[in-house]
């Protein structure tokens, strides 16, 4: 019984000596900054956004805020029933409620587009999109954005 158990033990540290290297491998990474994403997925149905592009309130325009240290965003926009969906991502600068600054997403961006970290951001999803995306627009579809600490 005793030398089971001994037998065991030794078992025990053999797994442990070998699984170090991994464990020490892994710490050396965390002094590194690290790229952390998150991923999310929203909807809109139509009509959610009927105005102007780039101005004015909306109902059912789906918020889509970023968390602290989140600068930078990749977003896919999927329309239903238009080939390229396109979508305004837009926030407020100057605290007056009204979203101010922001992005047209043409059917998808290219690369990631920096935006403000902790901050409302309202996707507006336009029947007809503008001069910045011509022929893109939004009925209902999926907009799928990942927020990145960096590019
Ligand atoms: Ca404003």
């Amino acid at each position: 019984m005793k030398k089971l158990l001994v037998f065991a033990v030794v078992l025990g540290l053999i797994a442990g000596a070998l699984s170090m290297p991994a464990t020490a491998k892994k710490k050396k990474k965390k002094k590194k900054p690290v790229k952390i994403e998150r991923v999310l997925e929203t909807r809109y149905e139509f009509p959610a956004g009927i105005g102007t592009a780039g101005a004015g309130a909306c109902s059912g325009c789906p918020a889509v805020p970023t968390g602290p240290g989140e600068t930078y965003a990749m977003v896919e926009v999927v329309d239903d029933n238009l080939p390229t969906g396109a979508v305004d991502l837009s926030w407020d600068t100057d605290g007056d409620g009204i979203s101010d600054t922001g992005i047209t997403v043409c059917g998808s961006t290219a690369e990631p587009v920096e935006v403000p970290e902790s901050t409302n951001i309202i996707a507006f999803p336009f029947i007809v999109n503008g001069p910045n995306c011509p022929g893109g627009g939004a009925t209902s579809g999926t907009i799928k954005i990942t927020y990145s600490n960096k590019p």
